[in-house]
């Protein structure tokens, strides 16, 4: 029976799955893939942090992002996922047989392409970089997927902006592009739908990038992120659609050409690169007129750029 299975080219035999003893001391598990190049030890050895050495740093500061209206209940919010590297149906990502694989810790992190700076570690080097600079807030945002379905919802992380300063961009960097992970082993959905243009990448322009409310989100709800809404670290880019905003990132590249995303790759006239919410442009198969709260009946006006259109209209003229 198994013969008759037809494994995709990036299978990944059981045989060559990295013991666990191995997988859990993280800097052995990074030499032994092949990962702790110059850059990442120098990085690794002023940080070395933990997701545990980085709790003190949640809920993060109260900043002037809120929003006056009720936020979502929290089980709303970590219970209904689209998440397609883990499973299709919403409810069930957060399921422990379809989650509970997906190891987040270590975690490493690619910054480079057209920078001055490249940074490479890990996600929670990051994270406590940010720390120390005081950069870590508190954002409520209202939150817009394109089968017309939000939710409002308090986010703790630092603007991408913080990000740009970091590595510093050089001229010819035109737009940033991001990658999610890739691996079969942590994530049943790669297998379910191996057709899909894995793995899952979005972009933005530069300017978008470098705008203050393109937040890179590292917790919800006062804790760090869930695994099933893009633990360790994800985008969360309010006023464009929710497939912008791409969950547990493994690379941030700055290039001089517009990134193919997986969802443009599939259906480039559902879901264009730019993607800003707006009412008034319906998808081909749906209004985007209205949509539903998560956990509750309420169905409420879609808003352009999803309410944020005083911060970002600028960007489109
Ligand atoms: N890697 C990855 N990122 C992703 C997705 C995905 O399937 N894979 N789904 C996107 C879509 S369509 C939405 S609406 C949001 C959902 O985020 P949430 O589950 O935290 O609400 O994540 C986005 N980021
Ligand atoms: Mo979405």
């Amino acid at each position: 029976m198994a013969n008759f299975i037809r494994r995709p080219d990036w299978f990944i035999p059981e045989s060559q799955v990295t013991p666990e003893a191995v997988y859990h001391n993280r800097r052995e598990f990074l030499t032994a893939m092949g990962f702790v190049g110059a850059t990442a030890l120098v990085e690794n050895a002023l940080e070395a942090a933990t997701a545990k050495d980085n709790l003190a740093l949640y809920p993060g500061k109260e900043t002037a992002y809120k929003v006056a209206v009720k936020q979502t209940p929290e089980e709303w919010a970590i219970g209904y996922n689209n998440f397609y590297e883990f499973h299709t149906r919403k409810e069930l990502v957060s399921h422990p047989q379809i989650i509970g694989k997906f190891l987040t810790e270590p975690w490493r992190l690619r910054i480079d392409g057209m920078v001055e700076k490249p940074w490479v570690g890990d996600a929670q080097d990051l994270i406590a970089q940010m720390g120390k600079k005081g950069v870590i807030e508190q954002r409520v945002y209202r939150f817009r997927c394109v089968e017309a379905w939000s939710m409002i919802c308090p986010w703790t992380g630092f603007s991408l902006s913080k990000v740009l300063e970091l590595v510093e961009p050089k001229k010819s960097a035109k737009f940033v592009r991001f990658e999610t992970f890739f691996d079969p082993r942590m994530a049943p959905g790669f297998q379910a739908l191996r057709g899909y243009p894995w793995p899952y990448t979005e972009g933005l322009r530069i300017d978008e990038a470098a705008h203050e409310l393109a937040f890179v989100a590292t917790g919800m709800y006062g804790k760090p992120l869930p695994r099933q809404n893009g633990a360790p670290l994800r985008m969360v880019v309010p006023w464009k659609y929710g497939y912008k905003s791409i969950k547990s990132i493994v690379r941030i590249e700055f290039t001089d050409k517009q990134p193919k995303t997986l969802w443009e790759s599939l259906a480039p006239d559902e879901y264009p690169f730019e993607s800003n919410v707006n009412p008034a442009v319906p998808h081909p198969r749906w209004s985007q007129a209205t949509e539903r709260r998560l956990g509750t009946d309420e169905r409420v006006a879609t808003i352009k750029y999803n309410g944020y259109s005083a911060q970002v209209a600028a960007l489109y003229k």
